[in-house]
């Protein structure tokens, strides 16, 4: 069974530059994130596949796994335990079909509709969102309410994933909505302190699961 992680820390090197993808990814777990994607936008596939090895390198030593933001090829020539796929990448039927059954397959989507075409196809999880206001993304969509996130997590019978200008102020409300979990750049990459940035989002959706529990 796949155990699809509740904070996915996105390591990103366009909006800092202070650290690399892998001291990130090293900082993110250390504060207890259980999952890290690599999201590069830029740069030749060699270049891209040498960071993301280090990233890997970082994941496998903690046992933590690691998501390949929009690259299948990328995904499968470090080993990493995943990908994930926006609308305008790979369609996740052929990513699933270049991955194999074993691979986490994420899938963003915004509408019922492509929620559910996502995991007909074979999405292992759902990343949905802009959920706040973010400049992380170029082209972000306007936020979604809290109540659109609820409605779509009804829908989808997976994981769903928010994103979107979430920070720990609001990450307690996020997973009370009914997100299985959070996925963030600034509120970790942009942070003095990645590790007690990492620390207090979990302790934050630790706090919400245990109310949700009740
Ligand atoms: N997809 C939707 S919003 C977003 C992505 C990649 C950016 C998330 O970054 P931040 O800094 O957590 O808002
Ligand atoms: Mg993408």
């Amino acid at each position: 069974m796949k155990k699809i992680g509740v904070l996915h820390v996105i390591t990103d090197t366009t909006l800092q530059s202070r650290f690399t993808h892998a001291q990130l990814a090293e900082m993110a777990i250390e504060g207890g994130a259980d999952t890290i994607q690599f999201r590069q936008k830029t740069g030749s596939a060699r270049e891209l596949v040498e960071t993301a090895q280090e990233v890997q390198d970082i994941c496998a030593q903690h046992g933590v796994p690691l998501i390949v933001n929009d690259r299948a090829d990328v995904a499968l020539a470090v080993g990493a335990a995943g990908a994930h796929f926006g609308q305008d990448d790979l369609p996740i039927g052929i990513s699933r079909r270049i991955l194999g059954p074993e691979t986490i397959v994420g899938a963003s989507a915004r509408t019922e509709e492509k929620i559910l075409a996502a995991i007909s196809a074979g999405a292992d999880y759902i990343g949905f969102g802009p959920i706040y206001q973010t400049s992380s993304k170029s082209n972000a969509e306007s936020p979604k309410s809290l109540g659109a996130l609820g409605r779509m997590c009804k829908i989808a019978r997976c994981p769903v994933i928010a994103i979107g200008g979430i920070t720990a102020e609001t990450a307690y409300d996020v997973i009370r909505a009914g997100a299985h979990g959070i996925a963030v750049i600034s509120a970790v990459c942009t942070k003095a302190d990645p590790v007690a940035a990492s620390r207090e989002l979990c302790a934050e959706i630790r706090r919400a699961s245990a109310q949700r529990n009740i």
